[in-house]
């Protein structure tokens, strides 16, 4: 194997290679000046970008509420107040669990009332009315609560006692007041 010895070059030779080196390395300062502005630009789009698209999703994310409907808060389950005015049992007509309720009734109307609970089947307009025009109370197992004659304006409070499942029938039973329409129906479960 024969060895080449290496000629050192001469001095315009290593010139030319140091400005060629120069030239290089400032072309290369030029990509990476370049290629940063690049990405600063690049980077302040994004931060733009992100910046809308932040925007924009709570702005959606307002619109879904503002859209959204309020929600109601849960109704009462139960039975708490009765009213009675000039002819009217109210509610008319509520669904209710077995339990005994608390309810304070009251009268709104011009004339005095009062407020009688039957446990029957039988449908209020069904009712046996007597002579005097009222509903006879003194069947056994048939009134469930009875209470004060109302004046206009009074109100009672009483524990009504629905423990038992079926229907019940809320009525006034004053001469001519349950045919009058002072009744309403109450289903327990
Ligand atoms: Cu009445």
């Amino acid at each position: 194997m024969t060895t080449t010895l290496d000629v050192p070059p001469d001095l315009a030779e290593l010139r030319d290679l140091e400005s060629d080196l120069e030239r290089r390395s400032g072309r290369r300062d030029n990509w990476t000046i370049m290629i940063f502005g690049v990405a600063v630009v690049a980077l302040l789009f994004s931060m733009i970008a992100v910046g809308f698209g932040v925007r924009a999703i709570s702005e959606s994310e307002h619109h879904v509420q503002a859209a959204a409907p309020a929600v109601a808060p849960p109704a009462p389950v139960g039975l708490t107040s009765v009213t009675l005015s000039d002819m009217k049992v109210t509610p008319s007509s509520i669904s209710i669990p077995a339990g005994k309720y608390t309810v304070t009734i009251s009268n709104t109307g011009m004339m005095a009332h009062e407020l009688l609970v039957f446990h029957t089947d039988i449908a209020a307009a069904d009712l046996p009315v007597g002579a005097d025009d009222k509903v006879a109370e003194d069947a056994p197992g048939f009134m469930v609560s009875d209470g004060d004659n109302l004046d206009p304006g009074a109100s009672q409070s009483r524990v009504i006692d629905l423990s038992q499942p079926g229907t019940y029938l809320f009525v006034c039973n004053l001469p001519g007041h349950l045919m009058a329409g002072m009744h309403a129906t109450v289903s327990v479960k």
